[in-house]
């Protein structure tokens, strides 16, 4: 446990904000600055939104010596990635009217909107509110957007899984008041005592947490980097359960040997939905009661986990819980990427999955990807999914609808685009970085694109076009896009340099090595040209390039 006296001051913001107010209404009122008030940049991401600037033009700024360009980003709570089509429209417009317009899907399924002055935060949330969306608690110490297997195919009981990450997302919301009172006017409730909160208490939990689910064979999710991961046992068509894992956490600080990527251990199963339920509570509230509170870079689950020990942080979930977790039960994971094209459910709905290169929904000179789906969400006979991997699923499509709903993604070329990129690039993610992300060190969605044209022609010269390798690019350590959970990673060091990693597995279940580092473009070229040409040349058998990359550079046989 943290020493009281040495508390970050993340921590002295939290327990001082009343219910995450802050002086967040005085901050929207004052007319002289574009910002808010330092401590409340820390409370906003409760209420799902971040305080940036445009780093592009930091300089001419500073030249002209105004401020930053200070905008917001928000963030919507989807819990696996759902949204109706009505909600979608609604979306739509409100990035138009308040944003840059582009709609982001995330690496976690949900959406992000960037580029909102001030004064606009406060007709944003209300037109969400109007369109049944918020965006509480999808950033901030604490529960973050549940996310869920996303492929409606995978499993004929599908729907009984996916609604375990609604239930679990409602469950594990604060108590208070503050979103509603802040953003949406609605009146300052006067007995406090509506507002306590068991579980978070006054200071919230010590980082962020991040739940997940996945349904085997598919591992989309990428359910060991979550701070809490479910995995769906399903024997016969039933649901009997899930097994539990606990620690999974992607981020590093180059330079500073104490952080590191890990994996989720697993801990135990469990099986009827009120043991899952405090099952996940437990493990939040021992976090929350163990976990570092004086260095963030030391908060989250995975270093209290490695702290205590995996026995007796189960020990003490066990003793919380007033029952004990049984054994994990057997499953296999196959696959990770996302199933492009038309698919039908067990009960017999079509589902499209289309390629959005790095979630950026948009319309360009070369597609008109987001007045598309417009038309589309507007045939009111559709509802969207997100997955993991950054792309979207038009879902709920009746066999009655399927032909006019092709008919439009024909006609935007929508389904050619899908069809034509190759799966190297199908594979990919990309976390934003550059202009918007403060922590970026090199660029990666505004690069990753145009990198992934020079290495198709590398994998085509070895004839690995159908591997399906996963390739995957941050901008800096933190590991928005899971870079160390992939096959080939790419993480950024400074300005167009990247670290290399290899020896991921295809399905998520082994963590790449890094094997050259701060790599510039013509460097990461000729090193992927080696390392193809050594897997065409001495690869087993049906050895994927994981597999192959692991064995011959990081076990060295
Ligand atoms: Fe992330 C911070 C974007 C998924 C680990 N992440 C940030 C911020 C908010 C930068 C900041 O703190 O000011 C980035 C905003 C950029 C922008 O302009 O939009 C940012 N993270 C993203 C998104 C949008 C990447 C994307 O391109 O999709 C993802 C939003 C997910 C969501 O919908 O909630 C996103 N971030 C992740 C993931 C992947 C995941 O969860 O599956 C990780 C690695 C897993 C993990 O959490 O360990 C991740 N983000 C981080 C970290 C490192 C946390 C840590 O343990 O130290 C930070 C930095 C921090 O929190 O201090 C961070
Ligand atoms: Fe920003 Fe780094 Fe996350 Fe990329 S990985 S979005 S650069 S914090």
């Amino acid at each position: 446990m943290s020493d009281k006296n040495n508390l970050s001051g993340i921590e002295r913001i939290k327990t001082a904000s009343d219910g995450l107010r802050g002086s967040i209404p005085e901050s929207l009122l004052d007319e002289l600055t574009g910002a808010i008030r330092e401590d409340d940049t820390a409370l906003i991401k409760f209420h799902g939104m971040y305080q940036q600037d445009d780093r592009d033009r930091r300089e001419e700024r500073a030249e002209k010596k105004l401020e930053r360009l200070y905008t917001f980003m928000i963030r919507l709570r989807l819990a696996g990635g759902f949204i109706r089509g009505k909600k979608w429209i609604a979306v739509h417009e409100v990035a138009g009217a308040n944003t840059t317009g582009v709609i982001k899907i995330t690496t976690r399924q949900t959406l992000q909107l960037h580029g909102m002055i001030k004064s606009k935060i406060r007709p944003t949330i209300q037109s969400f509110n109007e369109a049944g969306l918020n965006s509480i608690a999808t950033c901030g110490d604490i529960n973050r957007n549940v996310t869920c297997t996303s492929h409606p195919g995978e499993s004929p009981i599908h729907a009984q899984v996916f609604a375990y990450a609604d239930k679990i997302s409602q469950f594990l919301l604060p108590k208070t008041k503050a979103y509603y009172e802040i953003w949406l006017d609605e009146e300052k409730i006067a007995d406090k005592t509506e507002e306590e909160d068991p579980l978070y208490q006054d200071r919230y939990l010590p980082r962020k947490f991040k739940i997940g689910i996945a349904i085997p064979p598919n591992n989309d999710v990428d359910i060991f980097t979550n701070d809490l991961g479910l995995v769906a046992i399903i024997e016969n068509d039933e649901l009997k359960g899930f097994n539990i894992a606990i620690g999974g956490g992607m981020s590093t600080t180059h330079g500073n040997a104490t952080t590191y990527a890990r994996l989720g251990t697993t801990i135990g199963f469990v099986d009827t939905e009120e043991k899952v339920m405090k099952a996940i509570y437990e493990i939040i509230t021992v976090q929350r009661d163990f976990g570092n509170r004086s260095d963030r870079k030391l908060a989250r689950i995975k270093y209290t986990l490695d702290r205590l020990g995996v026995d007796e942080y189960r020990a003490e979930v066990e003793k919380r819980c007033g029952f004990k977790l049984e054994p994990a039960r057997p499953y296999v994971f196959t696959q990770r990427a996302d199933r492009y094209g038309w698919l039908q459910n067990a009960q017999g709905v079509w589902f499209y999955t289309l390629f959005v290169e790095n979630g950026c929904v948009l319309d360009d000179e070369k597609l008109a990807l987001k007045t598309a789906l417009l038309e589309v969400a507007k045939t009111g006979k559709v509802n969207f999914r997100f997955t993991s991997s950054q792309n979207m699923i038009i879902c709920d499509v009746a066999d009655a609808d399927k032909a006019a709903v092709n008919a439009i993604l024909e006609r935007f070329k929508i389904i050619e685009h899908t069809e034509a990129a190759s799966h190297l690039r199908k594979n990919a993610i990309a976390c934003v970085a550059l202009p918007t992300c403060p922590l970026a060190l090199a660029e990666a969605q505004r690069y990753f694109p145009g990198l992934i044209a020079k290495i198709e022609p590398l994998v085509e010269k070895y004839q690995l076009q159908n591997e399906g390798i996963i390739m995957r690019m941050t901008g800096c350590p933190n590991g928005c896009g899971r870079s160390y959970a992939a096959e080939i990673g790419f993480v950024g060091t400074g300005a167009g340099r990247y670290n290399l990693h290899i020896g991921g597995d295809n399905e998520g279940e082994r963590l790449n090595t890094l094997h050259k580092e701060s790599l510039d473009e013509a460097e990461i070229l000729a090193e992927l040209d080696i390392l193809f040409a050594a897997f065409k040349q001495e690869r087993k058998d049906k050895e994927n390039f994981g597999d192959f990359s692991y064995r011959k550079y990081v076990q060295k046989n």
